[in-house]
């Protein structure tokens, strides 16, 4: 068994390799690699209509975006955000000379707590970054009510959220700003890349002199920017996965509904929450181990996986406010975060991406059975 192929939490979806080698020759033939060429152009306006959203700016990574995001509306202060989430969110915020305040999360998406966000708030805050953690989202009514008694913005860490609507409106819709990840490892991907979402011309156009040095035209320079343009290679697969999300989502659906029938009724292992109004990706497929119904801990089934060839992964473990940059904040504190340190001790997330074969999901699954 040590000897199977070894089974990531995850593995990349690409197009067929012959489609995008005639992209490929194109920009060969072109020359044009990268600042604002005719693939970036198309890709930014499709992916816009794909997603039905109005403004997208296209960017080489999630977390230059999101570091562009803070910048395009100026915050400053103090920003309230989740610990639980992965690092580069709270790094885009130190990148910026913010100070994170954390709140804790709620256990049904692992989503910032809505209802403790306002006792965060103080004379400097000016915003909240939330997390759609997992692709689902906030609760975002609420949360854009307190952002307006008290006149701060909030930008959404959407990374996980491609696709998703609720209530057939896409969650980037929602608050001043989203940012998207299209990493590798992203339920889409363009090898590595990016986007802002906005609302408005002025706003897009603002994001784009940032993303681009600054400049606003040949000789001007109005912001200091920095350079996060996504090249040619990036849009031009993005043009081509974009056919394909919506088959890539329904595989991925299907794998989460095994392992949701062939761990069901286990004492001790919880899933996510549903929520019939969310068209969701299934980008992870979190489970959540009680070591005292289950019988072992979470970090005993992952070494048990592991020994096993199969790489779980426990996003997001550590909570962002231990590592040593931030633990010395005062939100940081254990007390202000049990919901959080309790979700961090018990998720795992299994392998779940198109390539996944049924097999193997119940060879994870029989292995996880086995050990209650
Ligand atoms: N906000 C949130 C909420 C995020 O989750 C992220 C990124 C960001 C912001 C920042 O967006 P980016 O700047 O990354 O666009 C991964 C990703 O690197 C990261 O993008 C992602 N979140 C995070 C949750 O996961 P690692 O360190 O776990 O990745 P890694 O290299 O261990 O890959 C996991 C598995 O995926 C590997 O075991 C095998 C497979 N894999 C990976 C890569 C890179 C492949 O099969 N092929 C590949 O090319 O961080």
């Amino acid at each position: 068994m040590e000897n199977q192929k070894p089974i990531f939490v995850t593995r990349p979806f690409l197009p067929p390799f012959e489609e995008f080698s005639e992209s490929l020759r194109k920009i060969w033939d072109n020359k044009w690699l990268t600042n604002d060429g005719e693939f970036h152009q198309r890709f930014e306006k499709e992916v816009a209509d794909f997603l039905g959203v109005k403004y997208v700016s296209l960017f080489t990574n999630g977390t230059l975006a999101l570091i562009t995001a803070l910048q395009t509306l100026r915050i400053t202060g103090e920003v309230i955000t989740t610990p639980f989430s992965f690092v580069a969110t709270t790094h885009a915020l130190w990148w910026n000379t913010i100070k994170p305040v954390f709140v804790d999360i709620e256990p049904d998406y692992c989503n910032i707590d809505a209802d403790k966000i306002e006792a965060a708030i103080t004379p400097q805050t000016t915003a909240i970054l939330p997390v759609h953690v997992y692709g689902n989202p906030c609760r975002m009514d609420k949360i854009q009510k307190i952002a307006d008694i008290y006149g701060i913005k909030v930008i959404y860490d959407a990374a996980h959220a491609f696709g998703v609507t609720i209530n057939n409106t896409s969650v980037l819709n929602f608050g001043d700003l989203s940012i998207l990840s299209f990493h590798a490892t992203k339920v889409f991907n363009t090898f590595e890349g990016g986007a802002i979402v906005c609302h408005d011309e002025k706003t897009k156009q603002r994001i784009d002199f940032l993303k681009n040095f600054g400049f606003s035209d040949e000789v001007t320079v109005v912001a200091p920017g920095i350079n996060a343009k996504m090249n040619e290679f990036q849009a031009a697969l993005g043009l081509h996965q974009l056919k394909y999300f919506h088959e890539v989502v329904r595989v991925r659906k299907t794998i989460a509904l095994l392992y949701r029938e062939q761990l069901k009724n286990i004492d001790g292992i919880r899933f996510l929450s549903e929520n019939p109004e969310v068209y969701t990706n299934y980008s992870y497929f979190p489970i959540f181990i009680d070591k005292k119904s289950f019988g072992i801990s979470r970090d005993e089934v992952y070494s048990l996986l592991k020994k096993n060839n199969i790489y779980s992964r426990r996003y997001f473990y550590p909570l962002i406010s231990k590592f040593p940059i931030y633990r010395g904040l005062p939100s940081s504190n254990i007390e202000n975060l049990p919901t959080a340190e309790r979700i961090g001790n018990e998720v795992l997330c299994l392998p779940i991406y198109p390539d996944l074969s049924q097999e193997d999901v119940s060879r994870i699954c029989k292995l996880i059975r086995e050990q209650h």
